[in-house]
């Protein structure tokens, strides 16, 4: 059976996600996070890298969201959550699945570094620290995450998910970049079309039913 070695608050919660969403049976191996917020060293026996998500399924164990939802889709998918091959919503959703973890994640990333650096720093060093990652915030990484935010609204106006008319598993992958965008950046102010698509997708029955299974979930909080 399909295993998912499930982080708790983590990425993982979308492939538990997805395995609702196409009623696909699945067993769930947990791993808490550390008082440092990082994986226990117990991932790193069934990945190097020791990240979550991480699945095992016949003999196959595949890391990183995207080639995991690629694998799901193919394997048990049945031409579902995924646009017909050589249409433009297949290139959208090819495009989203990669764009979500190669460029919407680093900068909502290297936010929760310097908001968090300040607050870890010493005592005596934190008036300085505080200084730098606010200069890092305001001049680099907040105007960035702007420019993302505004673009996700765009391409929401196009479409009510982001591959287009139709639900696919672009949208779950995207999920995760908004909704830590929502707790971190604050996506609410301004971005009417991502708190919607927020509001549609955490009332999927599917989503809701993942949520039960996994445990406790506010990304980045
Ligand atoms: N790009 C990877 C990122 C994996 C990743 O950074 N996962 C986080 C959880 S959201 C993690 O395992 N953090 C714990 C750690 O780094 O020790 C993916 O999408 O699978």
């Amino acid at each position: 059976m399909l295993t998912v070695h499930h982080l708790n608050n983590s990425r993982s919660q979308r492939v538990l996600w997805l395995l609702e969403e196409l009623g696909v049976s699945y067993e769930i191996v947990r791993y808490e996070r550390q008082s440092d917020m990082r994986a226990p060293a117990a991932l790193r026996a069934i990945h190097p890298l020791g990240k979550s998500p991480v699945i095992t399924d016949n003999g196959n164990t595949i890391a990183e969201s995207g080639a995991i939802i690629e694998y799901i889709i193919d394997t048990y998918g049945e031409g579902r959550l995924i646009p017909l091959p050589k249409t433009p919503e297949r290139l959208r959703y090819s495009y989203w699945l990669h764009y979500a973890e190669g460029s919407a994640m680093p900068p909502l990333l290297l936010k929760l570094l310097f908001t968090v650096m300040p607050k870890r720093a010493p005592a005596l060093l934190r008036p300085v620290v505080r200084k730098v990652s606010n200069q890092v915030l305001t001049v680099f990484v907040n105007p960035l995450l702007k420019q993302h935010m505004a673009f996700w609204e765009n391409e929401l106006g196009k479409s009510q998910w982001f591959a287009g008319e139709e639900f696919t598993a672009a949208d779950i992958q995207m999920s995760f970049p908004l909704e830590a965008a929502e707790a971190r950046g604050g996506s609410e102010h301004g971005h009417p079309r991502a708190t919607a698509f927020l509001a549609r997708i955490h009332a999927r029955p599917a989503y809701q039913r993942a949520l039960e299974k996994g445990g406790p979930y506010a990304v980045g909080r």
